[in-house]
């Protein structure tokens, strides 16, 4: 019987030994500490003007990497001994991140993507993959009929715009790619719901097109309008409205 009663008893008393010794000391809560995201810096050139400028600012906006910009402005004499010493190409838009300093807009791209992965700058599926990796490849290294003749210029406007035969090939080249990905990946962006290298590399072509008025079929004209719609396209458009450059000669690729 003794047993019986104590024994509640005791079990009582022992829980509450226990639940004292395991009570929380009144020490302040462990701080935990945030992975260090390390700073980038953009390397850049006219908003208005670049177009290179304005993929590697998209690509970097797109994989979600926190930077800052650095503009040179491209008519001062001392931007490009600046660019010398940031890339061996001469060239801009360039980035630093952690040590790491990469130029030209395909590097800069496949860099981002490896330190952004979850951003989906390139598609998961291979096949797709390998397909935007080419049309980006196409933009990097073509259309050079284009872009001489209409050259990115985002403050100006020439409605009815004449474009000549070489120009109007690339054109049309360039509209057969978007209706193909659209097709093939369902929209609204070039490789599907995700907006990817390649949309990047084809932005300055959407400005293009709004600048020179150029007639586009349905499908590329609604591709053209969405990626002109964009927060960050509008964010890079506000921006090279505001800039106070003016370079009279547009006969040079930017
Ligand atoms: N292939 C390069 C082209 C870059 C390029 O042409 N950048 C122009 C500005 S948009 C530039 O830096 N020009 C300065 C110069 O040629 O001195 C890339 O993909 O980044």
């Amino acid at each position: 019987m003794a047993t019986t009663t104590l024994a509640p008893r005791k079990t009582v008393a022992t829980k509450k030994a226990v639940s004292k010794a395991a009570a929380p000391k009144a020490t302040p809560p462990a701080k935990v500490a945030k992975p260090e995201v390390a700073a980038a810096v953009l390397t850049i050139t006219s908003k208005n003007y670049s177009s290179w400028s304005l993929r590697g600012w998209l690509l970097a906006r797109f994989s979600g990497l926190p930077f800052s910009e650095h503009v040179l402005p491209p008519d001062d004499p001392a931007t490009r001994a600046e660019i010398l010493l940031l890339s061996s190409s001469i060239r801009v838009p360039s980035l630093e991140h952690a040590g790491v300093l990469v130029w030209d807009t395909l590097a800069i791209a496949e860099y981002l993507n490896e330190v952004a992965p979850e951003a989906g700058l390139l598609p998961k599926d291979a096949r797709a993959r390998a397909h935007c990796r080419a049309i980006s490849g196409e933009m990097h290294s073509g259309f050079t009929a284009l872009r001489s003749a209409l050259p990115m210029n985002l403050r100006a406007h020439f409605p009815k715009f004449k474009v000549w035969s070489r120009a109007q090939a690339d054109l049309q080249r360039i509209t057969a790619i978007w209706q193909e990905c659209l097709e093939t990946y369902g929209g609204p962006f070039l490789f599907g719901a995700q907006r990817t290298v390649a949309d990047a590399m084809y932005a300055p072509v959407c400005t293009r097109f709004a600048t020179y008025d150029v007639k586009l079929d349905a499908v590329s004209a609604a591709y053209r309008d969405l990626m002109l719609s964009q927060p960050e396209m509008q964010e890079w458009l506000a921006a090279a409205k505001t800039e106070p450059i003016e370079i009279d000669e547009l006969d040079v690729e930017f």
